[in-house]
């Protein structure tokens, strides 16, 4: 097979670019004012203006080419299809099966797996309605009022972004946390305040061997027995979500206050599934059902729609463009919400852990850039710290803006302001500050002309920055299923472009190993001679100065 890079249509890409970069966007706009009406996609309450990018109609006309050669048509069938698309673990990608709400038969391994996938609803459903009506209570007879949830990586994230998100739905009086880092400052302080009696921990681990989170659980296991006194107390205490009843079982934790899940859901794609307890119970299960409800519309929207409205694989399309030919290497999510403000974290792994890959999926290396660095923050924080590399620094740094049109919380003029500052700084970087302008600007404010001569050359913004803006309606959480689901496909179609595999994570299984390497030398005070002189002196430091 050719490599992607080595075909006409990357070729074509390419040579394209040379023609584009001279361009400017505010040039664009002003030729065509149909310009954004002719970039914009709307769909499950979301609005993508894809405007602002560096693009012409016949950029977007070669990407697709390049869509067509790689056959995402056929790509996005496979993965709902149940085909084994992560080829490095033998296992299929069915995410989008966990959340198809019109529940029609999805086969793997001639099973559909639909029932399983209902089944594990209902327990879902019960428990988190016993938990929110006080039904469920610890072992001392009270009312639950803390949920823990202890898992790091994707057993963490997506609960933790999806609750924080959705923090307007939450039962008041039921409150969440989330413990993830193996430092133990993490767990006990999270624990300082909790009263054993009314606090139940969720242990939400895939394979169940993770450290962290096995640790956490133990330290959390004997924190509760110290002030409760009895091993029958655990039972009321800890529920786990796993796909290891054997292991689950070994911690003590009842099979019967397991929530399963399957291997062909990966990490960081399982908040659909029981990883999502936390967020039942934070929000109803009525509220979870809207979640899968919404992503699932972006899935059937994705699956049907002709590729050059497809709203997932345009801004997949987009990412190329910038990181295979415009040579960005990081890409910026830039939520104006306070509530969305995990979310660039939850991305962060999304996308970096998917498509953060150097050999195709046939084990060549690459040739060419793959995932970006994804990073930000939620505005207008940024604009005060980090924006002046974006607008003037030497990087191109596509971003996506992503801001409601509706606020969860309308007060004064706040949300009017917050929507004013986002679109004020996409303007900005798309538009620039010409030489011209930047001197009418200085003279116009009474500058005297030698200081306008020293501080020109600083006033001037390049502009033809890109980015995305994302208006979603409001944040509910149907809404929010849908914004997720469309990151997760844009990841999908680029792994498909680059072709890796985006559903594998040596680079985390390599962490988890190096660990338990080290451990036993700092435990014991070994002889560290298998190091570098680097890490073994790193060690022997750490013994010398390590008090009791
Ligand atoms: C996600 C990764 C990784 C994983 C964590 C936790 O896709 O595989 O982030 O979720 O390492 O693993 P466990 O759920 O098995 O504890």
């Amino acid at each position: 097979m050719t490599e992607i890079d080595q075909t006409e249509e990357w070729t074509a890409l390419a040579n394209h670019w040379a023609e584009v970069k001279p361009l400017q966007m505010r040039d664009l706009f002003q030729q065509s004012p149909e310009r954004a009406e002719q970039m914009s996609i709307r769909q499950c309450g979301i609005l993508l203006d894809y405007s602002k990018n560096r693009i012409t109609s016949r950029s977007m006309n070669l990407l697709l080419e390049l869509a067509q050669a790689v056959d995402v048509d056929g790509w996005r069938r496979r993965m709902f299809s149940g085909e084994r698309l992560n080829i490095t673990e033998n296992r299929a990608v069915l995410h989008v099966a966990l959340r198809n709400r019109s529940n029609h038969p999805i086969w793997y391994d001639g099973e559909d797996v639909m029932p399983g996938i209902n089944t594990v609803l209902k327990q879902m459903e019960a428990f988190s309605g016993a938990v929110r009506s006080g039904e469920w209570t610890g072992y001392t007879g009270k009312p639950i009022s803390d949920v823990v949830n202890i898992g790091i990586g994707g057993s963490n994230l997506g609960p933790l972004m999806v609750c924080e998100a959705l923090k307007p739905y939450q039962k008041a009086d039921l409150r969440m946390h989330f413990v993830s880092n193996v430092d133990a400052t993490h767990i006990l302080e999270t624990l300082r305040p909790l009263d054993p009696e009314t606090t139940l921990f969720i242990i939400a681990s895939k394979t169940f061997t993770t450290q962290e989170t096995l640790t956490n659980a133990y330290t959390a296991r004997n924190w509760l027995l110290q002030k409760l006194g009895d091993e029958k107390a655990v039972a009321r205490h800890f529920v786990a979500v796993s796909t290891n009843g054997e292991r689950v079982s070994q911690f003590g934790i009842d099979t019967e206050n397991m929530f399963e899940f399957w291997d062909w859901v990966g990490g960081r794609y399982s908040l659909w599934s029981a990883i999502g307890l936390p967020i039942a119970i934070a929000i109803g299960m009525d509220s979870f059902y809207e979640l899968l409800q919404g992503a699932h519309e972006m899935d059937q929207h994705f699956l049907h729609a002709d590729l050059s409205e497809n709203m997932p694989v345009i801004m997949a399309l987009l990412g190329i463009w910038y990181v295979d030919f415009a040579n960005a290497g990081t890409h910026a999510i830039l939520p104006y919400d306070q509530y969305l403000r995990y979310l660039p974290d939850y991305l962060q792994q999304a996308d970096m852990e998917s498509n953060g890959k150097r050999v195709t999926r046939f084990g060549r290396p690459v040739d060419y850039p793959t995932g970006p660095v994804i990073w930000g923050t939620a505005g207008t924080d940024g604009q005060h710290a980090y924006y002046q590399l974006i607008h003037q620094g030497t990087q191109l740094i596509p971003c996506d803006f992503i801001i409601p049109v509706n606020s969860h919380n309308e007060s004064g003029d706040h949300h009017e302001k917050l929507f004013a500052n986002c679109l004020a700084q996409s303007e900005a970087l798309m538009r620039g500050k010409t030489r011209v302008e930047a001197r009418e600007e200085m003279v116009a404010s009474g500058m005297d002309p030698d200081h306008i001569v020293d501080l020109l050359h600083h006033r001037i913004f390049p502009g033809n920055r890109p980015s995305n803006t994302l208006l979603v309606d409001k944040i509910t959480p149907s809404r929010l299923g849908s914004l997720i689901a469309l990151y997760e496909h844009k990841i999908f179609i680029q792994g498909v472009i680059w072709r890796v595999n985006s559903f594998d994570q040596w680079g985390v299984e390599l962490g988890k190993q190096l660990a338990s390497v080290i451990l036993p030398e700092l435990k014991e005070e070994r002889q560290t001679t298998n190091h570098d002189s680097s890490t073994s002196g790193l060690i022997t430091y750490f013994h010398r100065h390590r008090k009791g």
